[in-house]
């Protein structure tokens, strides 16, 4: 073992290190944390395991990567300079553009120089007697800090199937979340995509223009819409811009943190098929998640509702999808519309048209084996030079899970966690003291727009700790009962909707053995942020301030 008195002055600087703040991720929420809490007079670092900034963007680089939410509106909006200045090419932005972007907000604000990169935190203990985190890295970094921040995204731990002979597979395989900087060329080869969630989606149309042969393994059809991407409207955007204030006042008073059409006021229910039919065209036609979504008030909570607009949804893919066959697999029956992550596509359907595509249906066929070859179903064996997992991640939990999170001699974060996350406001756990979490599980999440909800939370937090501090405490914790209180709403709130009737990540069902639990505030994001306010403005009720 090294002895930090025979190291060099320099190194022994490098290793052990003390901040304000602590940050652990370096992507949207993660850079937001070092300029707010910055201007905040507070010393913090961020440590991010990639070798770069963006976080998800930086890691999901798989053809057609693209944002389901707006350009104008999936930005930041702190500052008005740079929302002005800005150009977004396109109504959709593509993972390439939003790197770029967040390349730009991190050099243009000099945040930088506060991300420690291809660095990953592995530990993170809260000692009682101080009231100090310490975090380890895996490039031997101690580093402590009063206050710790996880900043590591919902979407961040990419997660291959148990199926067996994964690792036996002899031709290229690659993950979604993984994909390799230099990018894939799949031409002229026989190719498997494993997963039709939002990233399958995006990317089938692209693999399949260069394939010799695709094939698509899917076992839930999923709900997708057009996009109608295109170039940026300038119109559109000069008068975005010359209201961005406002806009953005309005995106955080509504449920979904954009803004779209004006909230619904109709019941699916009370008005004719025919208008019913009209308007979801119109929807449709628009091209945005949200704008189907709230079409009717009801259409998250009363199934007969959520079913016509649902049917209109499969009535469109059997007009795109030639063959009735394929048609059929392709139109999701087994899940209310918005139970799982809709998705927003270019050209998804119509692909299912080419002749280098085959729809392989592993729900009535399941996949018994991945083989040196290619994939095995129980009927058929498909042979394939390249298989890409587009098999999704382990959400809200996960990366929080793979660090080691604990109070000194407490339970770990993992075990406090067994029976399913629990929070106050999605941005605390009782029993870890002055840990607080960015879109953390039991708050909107992804289900408001993310770059929306990252600044919020920042802003609540530094809010916070410039209160405690003010205030002399050096200690902020969540009540157990305010934080049992909030996971009762939370689950309540949910039970009210269609959303947790799936099998999807948002109640954990693609990880075997992972508690079904619902992890999602989606009783709107305008509601949560009034509660958040007022606990704020109530002088943080359900936290205990001391030291
Ligand atoms: P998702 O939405 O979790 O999709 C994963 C897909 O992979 C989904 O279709 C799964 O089917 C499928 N899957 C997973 N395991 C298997 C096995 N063993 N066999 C067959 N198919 C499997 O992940 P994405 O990356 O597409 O999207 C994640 C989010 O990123 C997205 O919602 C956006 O917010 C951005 P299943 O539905 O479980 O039957």
């Amino acid at each position: 073992m090294q002895n930090a008195a025979n190291l060099p002055a320099a190194a022994i600087a490098a290793r052990f290190e003390r901040y304000d703040v602590a940050i652990v991720g370096g992507g949207l929420a993660g850079l937001y944390a070092i300029h707010r809490l910055r201007k905040q007079g507070l010393r913090v670092r961020a440590f991010e395991a990639g070798s770069g900034v963006g976080g998800t963007w930086f890691w999901n680089r798989y053809p057609g990567a693209r944002c389901d939410v707006e350009s104008l509106q999936y930005s930041y909006s702190f500052s008005d300079e740079l929302q002005q200045e800005w150009s977004w090419p396109e109504r959709y932005p593509t993972q390439p553009e939003i790197l770029k972007y967040i390349e730009h907000v991190a050099e243009r604000f000099d945040l930088v120089r506060d991300v420690q990169l291809d660095t990953r935190v592995l530990s993170a203990e809260f000692d009682n007697a101080t009231a100090m985190w310490t975090l380890k890295t895996d490039r031997g970094h101690v580093v402590t800090a009063p206050y710790c921040i996880m900043a590591t995204g919902n979407l961040s731990t990419p997660r291959l199937p148990d199926i067996p002979g994964v690792q036996s597979f002899q031709g290229d395989w690659y993950h979604s979340g993984l994909w390799p900087h230099e990018g894939v060329d799949f031409t002229g080869r026989r190719v498997g995509v494993i997963g039709t969630g939002s990233s399958g989606i995006q990317m089938i149309p692209i693999i399949a223009q260069q394939a010799a042969h695709l094939f698509v393994f899917q076992r839930t059809a999923n709900f997708s819409m057009p996009a109608h991407n295109g170039p940026m409207d300038a119109q559109q955007e000069r008068e975005f811009k010359s209201n961005y204030p406002k806009l953005r006042e309005a995106a955080r008073n509504s449920p979904a943190g954009i803004v779209d059409y004006p909230p619904p006021e109709k019941s699916a229910m009370e008005v004719s098929a025919e208008e019913r039919e009209r308007t979801y065209e119109e929807r449709w036609r628009h091209g945005t998640i949200v704008g189907m979504l709230s079409a009717y008030k009801d259409l998250l909570v009363n199934k007969d509702a959520n079913d016509t607009a649902a049917e209109f949804i499969r009535k469109k893919i059997r007009g795109i999808v030639r063959d009735p066959k394929v048609a059929e697999l392709l139109c999701p029956t087994d899940h209310p519309l918005a139970s799982k992550r809709p998705c927003l596509d270019s050209h998804y359907f119509e692909t299912y048209n080419r002749d280098n595509v085959t729809l392989v249906d592993v729900r009535s066929d399941p996949i018994a084996a991945i083989t040196p070859r290619g994939v095995r179903t129980g009927k058929a064996e498909y042979a394939l030079a390249t298989l890409v997992f587009a098999t999704g991640f382990d959400a809200m939990t996960g990366a929080m899970h793979e660090i080691d999170i604990r109070a000194k001699d407490g339970p770990t974060l993992a075990e406090r966690w067994a029976q399913g996350p629990q929070t106050y406001l999605g941005i605390m756990v009782a029993g870890l003291p002055n840990l607080f979490m960015v879109t953390g599980p039991g708050s909107p999440s992804v289900y408001a727009q993310m770059i929306m909800g990252i600044e919020y939370h920042i802003d609540w937090i530094a809010d916070c700790l410039g209160h405690a501090r003010s205030h002399g405490h050096t200690r902020i914790e969540a009540e157990l009962d305010a934080e049992q209180a909030w996971g009762e709403h939370v689950q309540q709130v949910a039970a009210g909707t269609l959303i947790p009737r799936a099998n999807s990540w948002y109640v954990g069902a693609n990880i075997p053995g992972k508690p079904r639990v619902f992890m999602l505030y989606v009783g709107g994001f305008d509601r949560y942020k009034r509660r958040c306010d007022r606990v704020a403005a109530d002088g943080y009720v359900g936290l205990r301030m001391t030291g």
